[in-house]
């Protein structure tokens, strides 16, 4: 029997009782609508391979490797491994693995000309206490805004890259530092629901076209505090075997990042894009 509950108010669903390597396309259906109605959608209870987890990704678009290359699977590019390699040659924690996703509220692939249209993460080890990921509701973060601030934001655009305004990232090869930003509405409607949302990462956000950079750090400092509404918030404390996959046009979220660093916590993780040439080309 096939389950579909809501988990934070107004945000997340969890799906049991299905089986998703065996999904066929009338089953798969309700599970896509209810990740557009609620933004993060997590199905649990899965016993998946590489190739299980690939294909199932591609069902909500395709799925292309990460910009980091130094963290992609081995034989399995549009896998990025979570939590794998975690300590240098002394045995030193690496904080860019350890930490990765949770220096702060963000949204995944803002760097890109098509940003990801969705991330989805497959639990293999889980940690016997902390290492959430925290989600919050990007429409309710728009709906949220003063009047002055939606007046204001009409329109405009920012320019993102990977490393925002701090430049470089612990995370890419020396070839790829150099990233152009590429522009975005801060304001933008969700190409499948319609709906308004605040599109935005302060950790990639470079500029604002045509505001001065004095003025663009009070904007960042005020959208910074937009992104997070009351009631508008899901902690999702992953079990083994959860497939949880975010909304990226339509919601923020960070790592927790404070399991005890000796356990494992291990994810494989996709990128997954619309649909069409230019995205694919766009997150290469
Ligand atoms: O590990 C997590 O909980 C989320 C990390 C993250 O931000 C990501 O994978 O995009
Ligand atoms: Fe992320």
């Amino acid at each position: 029997m096939v389950e579909i509950r809501r988990m934070g108010p107004q945000i997340g669903v969890e799906v049991r009782g299905v089986d998703v390597t065996t999904l066929d396309d009338a089953g798969f259906a309700p599970i896509y609508q209810a990740w557009l109605d609620h933004n993060i959608l997590c199905v649990r209870g899965q016993d998946l391979t590489i190739p299980d987890f690939i294909r199932y990704s591609e069902r909500f678009g395709p799925v292309t490797p990460h910009p980091s290359k130094s963290t992609r699977h081995p034989d399995h590019p549009k896998i990025t491994m979570l939590g794998i390699n975690k300590r240098d040659a002394d045995g030193k924690l690496i904080d860019a693995i350890y930490r990765r996703g949770a220096e702060g509220w963000h949204t995944d692939g803002a760097y890109n000309q098509a940003p990801f249209k969705a991330t989805q993460l497959y639990a293999l080890a889980v940690p016997s206490r902390g290492g959430n990921t925290l989600f919050a509701n990007a429409y309710a973060a728009y709906d949220g805004l003063p009047q002055r601030l939606k007046e204001r934001l009409d329109g405009v655009v920012g320019a993102f890259s990977y490393g925002g305004r701090r430049g470089k990232s612990a995370l890419l090869n020396q070839e790829d530092q150099d990233w152009k930003p590429v522009l975005h509405r801060i304001v933008r409607t969700h190409p499948e629901t319609g709906r308004k949302s605040l599109y935005f990462d302060p950790g990639k956000i470079v500029d604002f076209i045509g505001i001065e950079r004095a003025e663009g750090d009070e904007l960042i400092a005020e959208l910074t505090q937009c992104m997070v509404q009351p009631e508008a918030e899901y902690h999702h404390q992953w079990e083994k075997g959860d497939i949880v996959i975010w909304d990226n046009r339509c919601s923020y979220h960070r790592a927790a990042g404070d399991y005890p660093p000796e356990e494992d916590r291990i994810h494989w993780r996709v990128s997954i894009n619309d649909f069409g040439v230019e995205a694919l080309q766009a997150a290469e």
